[in-house]
């Protein structure tokens, strides 16, 4: 695989060999497998995609993954999609699967659990069905911003996947009890994209688990570095998304502020 093109940063290791994450710190999958990484301290490359210039339809990404999405992974001429596939593949090729997943079949069962868990609820509900229309796509398209009852109806829907979550966070500090698994790194970063959200922190109070849990997540240093460009977008966002956003949305903002962060 061609590494030409785009920026390549060594995280904690210049070995040529380590693998190419196509990344783009606005995708809350990217920020888990780079979160996870700088945790596990396994070295991999960071390859900026920029989804606001359009880079994850570029000959180099669709290689990488035709499905033209980030998370993507290039490991010589071995390509991977899918972050929890990702992750489980770093923490494979360094044989440190078991401290990650967990020891016993039931404990990795558990976590597996976890990763598909997921897909439907945190990713879809939350994100797919009211972090995008909501936030992002009026940025993203210039698709009108949905009216205010309908946003209301998109927050309940979520309330039950919220619940979910804090009640398998219940008496626990990480998803898979006392030490951190990938379920811990796919799911928060799910839930840092809610900073953009006004109401944000009325959303998330009732649920005295997942925000302890938040809380806790947020001391790594890994969380700072992984979520650095982020958390250096969000006030932005807030602050655009107290407008209607135009038509033509211009999105070079977000990418050249990241860019200048790397
Ligand atoms: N199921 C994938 C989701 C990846 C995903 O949704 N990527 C988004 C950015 S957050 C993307 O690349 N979107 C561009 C597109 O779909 O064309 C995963 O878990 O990695």
């Amino acid at each position: 695989m061609s590494a030409s093109t785009g920026r390549t940063i060594p995280v904690n290791d210049s070995s040529s060999e380590s693998p190419i994450l196509f990344h783009d710190p606005t995708s809350e999958p990217c920020r888990a497998v780079h979160w996870f990484a700088l945790e596990a301290g396994i070295p991999i490359r960071l390859r900026y995609t920029w989804l606001g210039r359009g880079e994850h339809r570029s000959p180099e990404l669709l290689r990488a993954n035709p499905c033209h999405q980030v998370p993507a992974l290039g490991h010589g001429e071995f390509c991977l999609a899918e972050a929890s596939a990702i992750m489980l593949y770093l923490a494979d090729i360094h044989s440190c699967t078991e401290k990650w997943t967990g020891e016993t079949p039931r404990e990795r069962a558990d976590v597996h659990r976890y990763l598909s868990w997921y897909h439907t609820n945190l990713r879809q509900k939350v994100t797919y069905d009211y972090l995008l229309p909501v936030h992002f796509l009026p940025y993203y398209r210039g698709s009108p911003r949905p009216r205010d009852e309908r946003i209301a109806t998109l927050r309940d829907r979520f309330q039950e996947t919220l619940e979910q979550l804090d009640g398998f966070l219940e008496e626990k500090e990480y998803m898979a009890g006392s030490r951190l698994t990938l379920a811990d790194f796919l799911f928060a970063s799910e839930l840092y994209a809610l900073a953009i959200d006004p109401e944000r922190d009325r959303i998330l109070s009732p649920f005295r688990w997942i925000c302890g849990w938040l809380e806790r997540l947020s001391r790594l240093s890994s969380y700072a570095e992984s979520h650095r460009q982020w958390n250096r977008v969000v006030p932005l966002f807030r602050e655009k998304n107290a407008t209607q956003p135009s038509e033509r949305p211009d999105l070079s903002w977000i990418d050249d502020l990241m860019e200048s962060e790397t």
